[in-house]
Protein backbone atom coordinates (compact mmCIF):
# COMPACT_ATOMS: atom_id res chain seq x y z
CA UNK A 1 0.00 0.00 0.00
CA UNK A 2 1.26 3.41 -0.88
CA UNK A 3 1.69 5.68 1.87
CA UNK A 4 -0.34 9.34 2.14
CA UNK A 5 1.12 12.42 1.02
CA UNK A 6 -1.42 15.08 1.25
CA UNK A 7 -1.14 18.55 0.09
CA UNK A 8 -2.52 21.50 1.64
CA UNK A 9 -3.50 24.49 -0.51
CA UNK A 10 -3.94 27.98 1.40
CA UNK A 11 -2.33 26.45 4.50
CA UNK A 12 -1.61 30.12 5.83
CA UNK A 13 -4.56 30.44 6.21
CA UNK A 14 -7.45 30.66 9.57
CA UNK A 15 -8.13 26.71 8.79
CA UNK A 16 -5.22 25.81 7.10
CA UNK A 17 -2.96 26.44 9.80
CA UNK A 18 -4.64 24.28 12.45
CA UNK A 19 -5.68 21.54 9.87
CA UNK A 20 -1.92 21.35 8.42
CA UNK A 21 -0.41 20.87 12.04
CA UNK A 22 -3.58 18.23 12.53
CA UNK A 23 -2.62 16.27 9.42
CA UNK A 24 0.80 16.17 10.36
CA UNK A 25 0.15 14.99 13.71
CA UNK A 26 -2.08 12.24 12.28
CA UNK A 27 0.22 11.37 9.21
CA UNK A 28 3.79 11.88 10.21
CA UNK A 29 4.95 15.98 9.74
CA UNK A 30 6.91 15.34 6.04
CA UNK A 31 3.57 13.33 4.43
CA UNK A 32 1.81 16.65 4.56
CA UNK A 33 3.37 19.38 2.45
CA UNK A 34 2.08 23.20 3.13
CA UNK A 35 1.41 25.56 0.44
CA UNK A 36 0.23 28.77 -0.41
CA UNK A 37 0.51 31.93 -2.47
CA UNK A 38 1.89 33.79 1.18
CA UNK A 39 4.44 33.12 3.09
CA UNK A 40 4.60 30.53 5.31
CA UNK A 41 2.42 31.12 8.74
CA UNK A 42 4.95 31.09 11.82
CA UNK A 43 3.20 28.46 13.20
CA UNK A 44 4.01 25.92 10.64
CA UNK A 45 7.76 26.96 10.58
CA UNK A 46 9.67 23.96 11.56
CA UNK A 47 7.30 21.66 11.63
CA UNK A 48 7.28 20.49 8.35
CA UNK A 49 7.90 20.82 4.45
CA UNK A 50 6.21 24.26 2.73
CA UNK A 51 6.09 25.42 -0.81
CA UNK A 52 4.99 28.49 -2.23
CA UNK A 53 2.06 27.57 -5.01
CA UNK A 54 -0.41 29.72 -6.87
CA UNK A 55 -3.75 27.41 -7.29
CA UNK A 56 -4.37 29.11 -10.31
CA UNK A 57 -1.36 28.20 -11.95
CA UNK A 58 -2.30 24.38 -13.04
CA UNK A 59 1.07 23.72 -14.80
CA UNK A 60 3.30 24.70 -11.53
CA UNK A 61 0.43 22.41 -9.48
CA UNK A 62 0.24 19.73 -11.45
CA UNK A 63 4.43 19.74 -11.49
CA UNK A 64 4.30 20.06 -7.65
CA UNK A 65 1.72 16.64 -7.13
CA UNK A 66 3.59 14.20 -9.31
CA UNK A 67 7.13 15.77 -7.88
CA UNK A 68 5.61 14.95 -4.14
CA UNK A 69 4.12 11.92 -4.90
CA UNK A 70 0.52 13.35 -3.42
CA UNK A 71 -2.38 11.15 -2.84
CA UNK A 72 -4.63 13.82 -1.39
CA UNK A 73 -5.33 17.32 -1.57
CA UNK A 74 -6.95 19.31 0.51
CA UNK A 75 -8.13 23.03 -0.92
CA UNK A 76 -8.17 25.74 1.22
CA UNK A 77 -7.79 28.48 -1.22
CA UNK A 78 -10.31 30.99 -1.65
CA UNK A 79 -12.39 34.36 -0.89
CA UNK A 80 -14.55 34.73 1.48
CA UNK A 81 -17.97 36.26 1.40
CA UNK A 82 -17.20 40.34 2.52
CA UNK A 83 -14.07 40.61 0.87
CA UNK A 84 -15.53 38.79 -2.28
CA UNK A 85 -18.39 41.20 -2.57
CA UNK A 86 -15.53 44.22 -2.94
CA UNK A 87 -14.30 42.01 -6.08
CA UNK A 88 -16.98 39.61 -7.38
CA UNK A 89 -14.79 38.83 -10.46
CA UNK A 90 -11.83 37.98 -8.92
CA UNK A 91 -13.74 35.79 -6.21
CA UNK A 92 -15.68 33.98 -8.93
CA UNK A 93 -12.66 32.97 -10.81
CA UNK A 94 -10.21 32.15 -7.85
CA UNK A 95 -13.11 30.36 -6.15
CA UNK A 96 -13.93 28.34 -9.48
CA UNK A 97 -10.62 27.51 -11.40
CA UNK A 98 -8.80 27.00 -7.99
CA UNK A 99 -11.21 24.43 -7.91
CA UNK A 100 -11.19 23.48 -11.20
CA UNK A 101 -7.85 22.92 -11.74
CA UNK A 102 -7.42 20.62 -8.31
CA UNK A 103 -10.07 18.15 -9.93
CA UNK A 104 -8.55 17.79 -13.07
CA UNK A 105 -5.14 16.95 -11.66
CA UNK A 106 -7.10 14.88 -9.08
CA UNK A 107 -8.29 12.88 -12.36
CA UNK A 108 -5.47 12.96 -14.63
CA UNK A 109 -3.40 11.99 -11.49
CA UNK A 110 -6.01 9.68 -9.83
CA UNK A 111 -5.59 11.17 -6.50
CA UNK A 112 -7.10 9.23 -3.83
CA UNK A 113 -9.16 11.99 -1.99
CA UNK A 114 -9.87 15.27 -2.55
CA UNK A 115 -11.26 17.31 0.65
CA UNK A 116 -13.18 21.15 -0.39
CA UNK A 117 -14.80 23.31 1.96
CA UNK A 118 -18.21 24.88 1.00
CA UNK A 119 -20.07 27.03 3.17
CA UNK A 120 -23.48 27.98 4.40
CA UNK A 121 -22.92 30.91 2.52
CA UNK A 122 -24.50 28.89 0.20
CA UNK A 123 -28.00 29.53 1.56
CA UNK A 124 -30.06 32.38 0.76
CA UNK A 125 -33.20 34.75 1.90
CA UNK A 126 -35.22 31.71 0.76
CA UNK A 127 -33.88 29.22 2.53
CA UNK A 128 -35.22 28.18 5.92
CA UNK A 129 -33.71 30.47 8.78
CA UNK A 130 -33.93 27.43 11.89
CA UNK A 131 -32.54 24.25 11.56
CA UNK A 132 -31.59 24.88 7.59
CA UNK A 133 -32.08 21.41 6.00
CA UNK A 134 -29.49 19.53 4.19
CA UNK A 135 -31.45 19.59 0.77
CA UNK A 136 -33.38 22.82 0.45
CA UNK A 137 -34.44 25.80 -1.46
CA UNK A 138 -31.05 27.35 -2.21
CA UNK A 139 -30.69 30.80 -3.87
CA UNK A 140 -27.34 32.60 -2.34
CA UNK A 141 -26.99 36.23 -3.15
CA UNK A 142 -23.13 36.68 -2.32
CA UNK A 143 -20.86 35.94 -4.77
CA UNK A 144 -19.45 33.47 -2.53
CA UNK A 145 -22.32 31.74 -1.94
CA UNK A 146 -22.57 31.21 -5.56
CA UNK A 147 -19.29 29.59 -6.20
CA UNK A 148 -19.58 27.75 -3.64
CA UNK A 149 -22.86 26.40 -4.11
CA UNK A 150 -21.44 25.48 -8.33
CA UNK A 151 -18.42 24.22 -6.45
CA UNK A 152 -20.18 21.70 -4.68
CA UNK A 153 -21.95 20.91 -7.95
CA UNK A 154 -18.60 20.32 -9.98
CA UNK A 155 -17.26 18.13 -7.09
CA UNK A 156 -20.39 15.95 -7.18
CA UNK A 157 -19.82 15.99 -11.28
CA UNK A 158 -16.53 14.90 -11.07
CA UNK A 159 -17.14 12.07 -8.48
CA UNK A 160 -19.94 10.94 -10.39
CA UNK A 161 -18.51 10.93 -13.91
CA UNK A 162 -14.77 10.46 -13.34
CA UNK A 163 -14.96 8.25 -10.13
CA UNK A 164 -12.85 11.14 -8.09
CA UNK A 165 -13.05 10.70 -4.50
CA UNK A 166 -13.98 14.27 -3.34
CA UNK A 167 -15.54 15.28 -0.08
CA UNK A 168 -16.70 18.53 1.43
CA UNK A 169 -18.27 19.85 4.54
CA UNK A 170 -20.58 23.00 4.46
CA UNK A 171 -18.57 25.00 7.58
CA UNK A 172 -20.11 27.78 9.53
CA UNK A 173 -18.96 30.68 10.70
CA UNK A 174 -15.28 29.60 12.14
CA UNK A 175 -13.71 30.63 15.02
CA UNK A 176 -10.03 30.47 16.33
CA UNK A 177 -7.26 31.92 18.24
CA UNK A 178 -3.91 30.79 16.38
CA UNK A 179 -4.73 32.24 12.74
CA UNK A 180 -6.79 34.98 11.99
CA UNK A 181 -9.69 35.05 9.82
CA UNK A 182 -9.47 35.94 6.05
CA UNK A 183 -12.39 38.28 4.96
CA UNK A 184 -15.83 36.70 5.88
CA UNK A 185 -18.68 38.20 7.78
CA UNK A 186 -18.46 35.89 10.70
CA UNK A 187 -15.02 37.33 11.40
CA UNK A 188 -16.58 39.04 14.30
CA UNK A 189 -17.01 36.45 16.27
CA UNK A 190 -13.28 35.89 16.23
CA UNK A 191 -12.12 39.96 16.60
CA UNK A 192 -14.69 40.06 19.60
CA UNK A 193 -12.37 37.89 22.00
CA UNK A 194 -9.25 39.83 21.67
CA UNK A 195 -10.62 43.29 21.37
CA UNK A 196 -12.26 42.28 24.84
CA UNK A 197 -8.94 41.18 26.36
CA UNK A 198 -7.07 43.71 25.01
CA UNK A 199 -9.26 47.47 24.87
CA UNK A 200 -11.99 45.96 27.11
CA UNK A 201 -14.58 47.24 24.52
CA UNK A 202 -15.39 46.01 20.70
CA UNK A 203 -17.67 47.66 18.00
CA UNK A 204 -19.60 45.10 16.13
CA UNK A 205 -20.54 45.30 12.39
CA UNK A 206 -23.30 43.28 12.83
CA UNK A 207 -26.86 44.34 14.93
CA UNK A 208 -27.00 42.31 18.47
CA UNK A 209 -29.76 40.10 17.44
CA UNK A 210 -28.00 38.63 14.04
CA UNK A 211 -28.16 34.92 14.69
CA UNK A 212 -25.25 33.07 13.12
CA UNK A 213 -24.39 29.35 12.80
CA UNK A 214 -20.87 28.79 14.45
CA UNK A 215 -18.48 26.28 15.57
CA UNK A 216 -15.25 26.28 17.40
CA UNK A 217 -11.91 25.40 15.34
CA UNK A 218 -11.03 22.63 17.30
CA UNK A 219 -14.65 21.00 16.29
CA UNK A 220 -14.02 22.03 12.61
CA UNK A 221 -10.77 20.48 12.05
CA UNK A 222 -12.04 16.86 13.85
CA UNK A 223 -14.58 17.16 11.47
CA UNK A 224 -12.95 17.74 8.60
CA UNK A 225 -10.75 14.45 9.30
CA UNK A 226 -13.33 12.55 10.58
CA UNK A 227 -15.21 12.88 7.01
CA UNK A 228 -11.98 12.00 5.09
CA UNK A 229 -11.55 8.78 7.23
CA UNK A 230 -14.84 7.47 6.53
CA UNK A 231 -15.21 4.26 4.91
CA UNK A 232 -15.84 5.64 1.13
CA UNK A 233 -19.58 3.54 0.99
CA UNK A 234 -20.61 5.66 4.09
CA UNK A 235 -20.27 8.89 2.11
CA UNK A 236 -24.26 9.57 0.36
CA UNK A 237 -23.55 13.20 -0.34
CA UNK A 238 -21.11 13.77 -2.83
CA UNK A 239 -22.05 17.83 -3.06
CA UNK A 240 -21.33 19.10 0.63
CA UNK A 241 -22.19 18.20 4.12
CA UNK A 242 -23.95 20.52 6.78
CA UNK A 243 -22.63 20.43 9.99
CA UNK A 244 -23.86 22.12 12.72
CA UNK A 245 -21.67 23.21 15.94
CA UNK A 246 -23.60 26.48 17.71
CA UNK A 247 -25.69 29.47 17.07
CA UNK A 248 -25.63 32.57 18.79
CA UNK A 249 -26.01 36.50 18.58
CA UNK A 250 -23.29 39.25 19.00
CA UNK A 251 -25.45 39.73 22.35
CA UNK A 252 -24.99 36.54 23.27
CA UNK A 253 -21.45 36.36 22.92
CA UNK A 254 -20.70 39.77 24.31
CA UNK A 255 -23.00 38.72 27.14
CA UNK A 256 -20.39 35.04 27.57
CA UNK A 257 -17.14 37.27 27.48
CA UNK A 258 -18.62 39.36 30.21
CA UNK A 259 -18.61 36.27 32.44
CA UNK A 260 -14.92 36.71 32.56
CA UNK A 261 -14.61 40.08 31.81
CA UNK A 262 -17.56 42.13 33.54
CA UNK A 263 -16.12 45.62 32.48
CA UNK A 264 -15.95 44.68 28.60
CA UNK A 265 -18.64 46.92 26.75
CA UNK A 266 -19.99 45.91 23.21
CA UNK A 267 -21.27 48.55 20.66
CA UNK A 268 -23.16 47.78 17.37
CA UNK A 269 -22.33 49.67 13.56
CA UNK A 270 -23.87 47.71 10.81
CA UNK A 271 -22.38 47.74 8.19
CA UNK A 272 -22.67 45.94 4.20
CA UNK A 273 -22.11 42.80 5.96
CA UNK A 274 -25.75 43.02 8.03
CA UNK A 275 -27.31 42.29 4.78
CA UNK A 276 -25.12 39.34 3.95
CA UNK A 277 -25.32 37.82 7.37
CA UNK A 278 -29.48 38.34 7.26
CA UNK A 279 -29.16 36.39 4.48
CA UNK A 280 -27.75 33.46 6.07
CA UNK A 281 -29.55 31.01 8.01
CA UNK A 282 -29.43 30.98 11.87
CA UNK A 283 -29.36 27.37 12.81
CA UNK A 284 -28.36 24.14 10.57
CA UNK A 285 -29.54 20.63 10.61
CA UNK A 286 -26.52 18.24 10.32
CA UNK A 287 -28.73 14.76 10.62
CA UNK A 288 -27.61 13.50 7.53
CA UNK A 289 -23.17 14.13 8.65
CA UNK A 290 -24.39 12.31 11.80
CA UNK A 291 -26.04 9.37 10.48
CA UNK A 292 -23.33 8.86 7.55
CA UNK A 293 -20.39 9.27 9.56
CA UNK A 294 -21.07 10.28 12.90
CA UNK A 295 -21.06 14.19 13.01
CA UNK A 296 -21.32 15.38 16.85
CA UNK A 297 -19.58 19.14 17.90
CA UNK A 298 -18.27 19.08 21.01
CA UNK A 299 -18.06 22.90 22.30
CA UNK A 300 -20.85 24.86 23.00
CA UNK A 301 -20.60 29.17 23.26
CA UNK A 302 -19.88 28.76 27.13
CA UNK A 303 -16.94 26.00 26.70
CA UNK A 304 -15.75 28.10 23.88
CA UNK A 305 -15.59 31.56 25.32
CA UNK A 306 -13.56 30.09 28.30
CA UNK A 307 -11.08 28.20 25.81
CA UNK A 308 -10.79 31.03 23.68
CA UNK A 309 -9.76 33.77 26.41
CA UNK A 310 -7.30 30.91 28.29
CA UNK A 311 -5.67 30.49 24.76
CA UNK A 312 -5.40 34.26 23.73
CA UNK A 313 -3.96 35.03 27.21
CA UNK A 314 -1.63 32.68 27.23
P1 LIG B 1 -8.28 32.29 4.60
O1 LIG B 1 -8.58 33.46 3.75
O2 LIG B 1 -7.91 32.50 6.01
O3 LIG B 1 -7.16 31.40 3.92
C1 LIG B 1 -7.09 31.16 2.54
C2 LIG B 1 -5.63 30.99 2.17
O4 LIG B 1 -5.57 30.76 0.77
C3 LIG B 1 -4.78 32.24 2.46
O5 LIG B 1 -3.66 31.90 3.25
C4 LIG B 1 -4.37 32.74 1.08
O6 LIG B 1 -3.08 33.32 1.04
C5 LIG B 1 -4.44 31.46 0.26
N1 LIG B 1 -4.60 31.73 -1.16
C6 LIG B 1 -5.33 32.70 -1.75
N2 LIG B 1 -5.20 32.65 -3.08
C7 LIG B 1 -4.36 31.61 -3.35
C8 LIG B 1 -3.84 31.06 -4.55
N3 LIG B 1 -4.14 31.58 -5.74
N4 LIG B 1 -3.02 29.98 -4.44
C9 LIG B 1 -2.68 29.46 -3.24
N5 LIG B 1 -3.14 29.95 -2.07
C10 LIG B 1 -3.97 31.02 -2.13
O7 LIG B 1 -9.57 31.32 4.50
P2 LIG B 1 -10.04 30.21 5.54
O8 LIG B 1 -10.97 30.87 6.49
O9 LIG B 1 -8.90 29.44 6.05
O10 LIG B 1 -10.95 29.32 4.59
C11 LIG B 1 -10.47 28.16 3.95
C12 LIG B 1 -11.62 27.55 3.17
O11 LIG B 1 -12.70 27.25 4.07
C13 LIG B 1 -12.22 28.45 2.09
O12 LIG B 1 -12.62 27.67 1.01
C14 LIG B 1 -13.43 29.05 2.77
O13 LIG B 1 -14.40 29.41 1.84
C15 LIG B 1 -13.89 27.88 3.61
N6 LIG B 1 -14.72 28.31 4.74
C16 LIG B 1 -14.17 29.05 5.75
C17 LIG B 1 -14.99 29.46 6.80
C18 LIG B 1 -14.45 30.27 7.96
O14 LIG B 1 -15.22 30.70 8.81
N7 LIG B 1 -13.14 30.46 8.04
C19 LIG B 1 -16.35 29.10 6.82
C20 LIG B 1 -16.87 28.40 5.74
C21 LIG B 1 -16.04 27.98 4.71
C1 LIG C 1 -17.67 33.99 5.82
O1 LIG C 1 -18.21 34.66 6.71
O2 LIG C 1 -17.55 34.34 4.65
C2 LIG C 1 -17.18 32.61 6.19
C3 LIG C 1 -18.21 31.59 5.86
C4 LIG C 1 -19.35 31.38 6.76
O3 LIG C 1 -18.12 30.97 4.84
N1 LIG C 1 -16.82 32.59 7.57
Amino acid sequence: MTKDKILVIGASGQIGVELTLALRKQYGNNNVIASDLREQNPLLEGTGPYVSLDVMNKEMLHVQVIRQNITQIYLLAAILSATGEKNPSLAWHLNMQGLLNVLEIAREENIKKVYWPSSIAVFGPTSPKQNCPQQTIIEPITVYGISKYAGEFWCNYYHQRFGVDVRSIRYPGLISYKSAPGGGTTDYAVEIYSEALDEKKYECFLNENTYLPMMYMPDAIRATIELMEAPASAITVRTSYNISGMSFSPKEIAASIQKHIPEFTISYKPDYRQQIAESWPQSIDDSTANTDWGWKPKYDLEKMTEDMLLNLKA
